[in-house]
């Protein structure tokens, strides 16, 4: 784990930034900061990179950078079971930049090239694997990563370490059937999972309002009879989500049970590049929110702040020139990697899809 401290290390004469009775480190704050920044450049970028033709479609997490960089900061990274699982949603880049992907990485899946780590330029943007850090792949199918987010935990309450299942979906896929078998899969007597169940509430589904859609007061209310805690909370605040992220990791870490974060935060871009991703003024930004507290704290000042956001604008300007000089994938290359080869299927060797020749 990343060795941050918590508030409950702090001594008197340390730097903090506060927001309510939530007190963070300014060190810790300024990591987030980082973090947030240099998402929102990169995701900036490609929405350009949507309308200029150097990319097509787009879509990600504006607004969401305060939630997800304070999870992203505190996930157990790593491979096997000991270590945290995670199943993300579309707009989670700021996890995985927060967890330490180069962002050129995401800019290579974004132009579609053969260098892109995740899918070798043939999936969409935001739609991250890395085995080795145990992020199973993003799916565009709504809320199924909800249904297989109970098979990694499993697997991690038999091997009894302190690894813990994370799941990211938003509020509209809550309508499906897996995020209700997440909580009966979870909470089954004698047999409770250590997962994490976050629903990042930004009011939308598409183009539908979540208003006109939900009975429930909030989405947590329906882990009630699952007897699932949870916490609701601004997710535009980054102070605020690194303790949720905090107290519920180690609910689930140390009790071995689910717990729901519903973070409420912004889309400051809208759906994706198919609804144009034009800036949406009425919303709250959670960098300027943040930019606001640490410039008050008399602390940091605003030209520092600055230099952040100017040295994103480089990297991200040469990240995206580099991404654009390599190579797409062939044609031939379409199939390649798609399926595994099956080392135990002895009637197709090779060949996992099982068809005949
Ligand atoms: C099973 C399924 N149904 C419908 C869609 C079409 N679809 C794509 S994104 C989306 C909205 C999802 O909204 P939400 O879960 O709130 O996530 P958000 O995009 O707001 O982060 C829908 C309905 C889909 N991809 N998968």
């Amino acid at each position: 784990m990343q060795n941050i401290a918590h508030t409950h290390d702090l001594i008197d004469s340390d730097p903090v930034i506060t927001s309510g009775d939530d007190v963070l480190p300014l060190q810790t704050a300024l990591q987030i900061h980082r973090v947030m920044v240099r998402t929102r450049v990169m995701e900036e970028r490609m929405i350009k990179m949507s309308k200029s033709g150097e990319g097509y479609f787009w879509i990600g997490g504006p607004g969401e950078e305060a939630f997800n960089a304070c999870l992203g900061l505190q996930v157990n990274r790593g491979a096997g079971p000991n270590h945290d699982y995670l199943h993300l949603h579309y707009r989670s880049s700021a996890v995985m930049v927060a967890m330490g992907m180069p962002l050129i990485d995401a800019i290579r899946q974004m132009a579609m090239r053969i260098t892109d780590p995740f899918s070798m330029g043939r999936n969409f943007v935001g739609h991250f694997s890395r085995p080795d850090w145990n992020v199973v792949p993003v799916t565009s199918v709504v809320e199924i990563q909800y249904a297989m987010a109970a098979g990694t935990a499993i697997v991690q309450k038999r091997s009894g370490g302190e690894g813990i299942t994370i799941v990211v979906g938003g509020d509209a896929g809550t309508a499906e059937g897996d995020f209700a078998t997440a909580m009966v899969w979870s909470t089954r007597p004698d047999n409770q999972l250590p997962i994490l169940m976050v629903v990042t509430h930004n009011n939308w589904g598409i183009s539908t309002a979540a208003c006109t859609q939900h009975g429930e007061k909030q989405i947590l209310d329906r882990g009630e009879p699952f007897g699932i805690p949870g916490l609701v909370f601004d997710g535009n605040d980054a102070i605020k989500g690194w303790h949720a992220v905090r107290r519920a990791m180690a609910f689930c870490r140390t009790k071995g049970r689910p717990c729901i974060l519903e973070p409420i935060v912004s889309r400051l871009y809208g759906h994706s590049s198919s609804s144009g991703a034009l800036r949406v003024k009425n919303e709250p930004d959670c960098i300027e929110l943040l930019e606001q507290k640490l410039v008050q704290s008399g602390l940091v000042t605003a030209d520092q702040l600055r230099s952040v956001h100017e040295d994103a604008v480089a990297e991200v300007k040469a990240a995206v020139e580099q991404a654009m000089a390599e190579a797409n994938p062939k044609p031939s290359d379409v199939q390649r990697f798609t399926y595994a080869p099956s080392k135990v299927d002895r009637v197709y060797p090779n060949d996992y899809t099982g068809l005949p020749m």
